[in-house]
């Protein structure tokens, strides 16, 4: 059996954020959490590029025009969906999963879930830097590492140049 290694080097990796203002107290602890993790992992301040958005609704249309420009490995998207009286939170949450997917689908760039869709404040807290983790940095991790991968799927692990 042969494996691709994985990695999580990202030095030299050029990666964009898209973020939602909606929540803000919330979604700036992701955004947090992910440049953390990226800067740790050897992203250069320079090569990470946020764009915020007014909410989660309108994370794929500006992931699929940063995904588009060709200029980027990864795209890390992150928001805070809190579940209301009404049927909106099922509609904004179905906007920006189909959305991201698409992206995802259509681009062949990696794009990394970081959206909080939860039913209170409290459990969207403990997911942006509390007791469960937070959930930016882990999307910021899964965008590295499929930035890594996907180039070298297409030729056989041990001949994709790593070692
Ligand atoms: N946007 C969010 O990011 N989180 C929410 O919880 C939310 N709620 O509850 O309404 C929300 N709504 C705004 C939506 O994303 C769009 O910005 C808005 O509909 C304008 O298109």
């Amino acid at each position: 059996m042969k494996t691709w290694e994985t990695s999580v080097d990202a030095k030299g990796l050029r990666v964009a954020v898209v973020v939602g203002r909606f929540n803000q107290l919330i979604s700036s602890r992701l955004l947090e959490g992910c440049e953390a993790e990226l800067r740790t992992r050897g992203v250069s301040d320079d090569d990470i590029h946020v764009a915020w958005v007014p909410g989660a609704f309108e994370i794929p249309l500006a992931a699929r025009t940063l995904a588009q420009s060709g200029r980027y490995d990864a795209i890390v998207t992150l928001g805070v969906v809190i579940r209301g009286g009404t049927p909106h939170f099922d509609f904004v949450c179905d906007g920006v999963t189909d959305g991201v997917r698409e992206v995802m689908r259509d681009t062949s760039i990696p794009v990394a879930f970081g959206v909080l869709t939860c039913d209170d404040v409290k459990q969207a807290l403990d997911r942006a830097g509390g007791e469960e983790g937070n959930k930016g940095a882990e999307a910021a991790l899964a965008a590295i590492e499929m930035a890594r991968l996907t180039p070298r799927l297409s030729n056989p692990p041990d001949d994709d140049g790593s070692s």
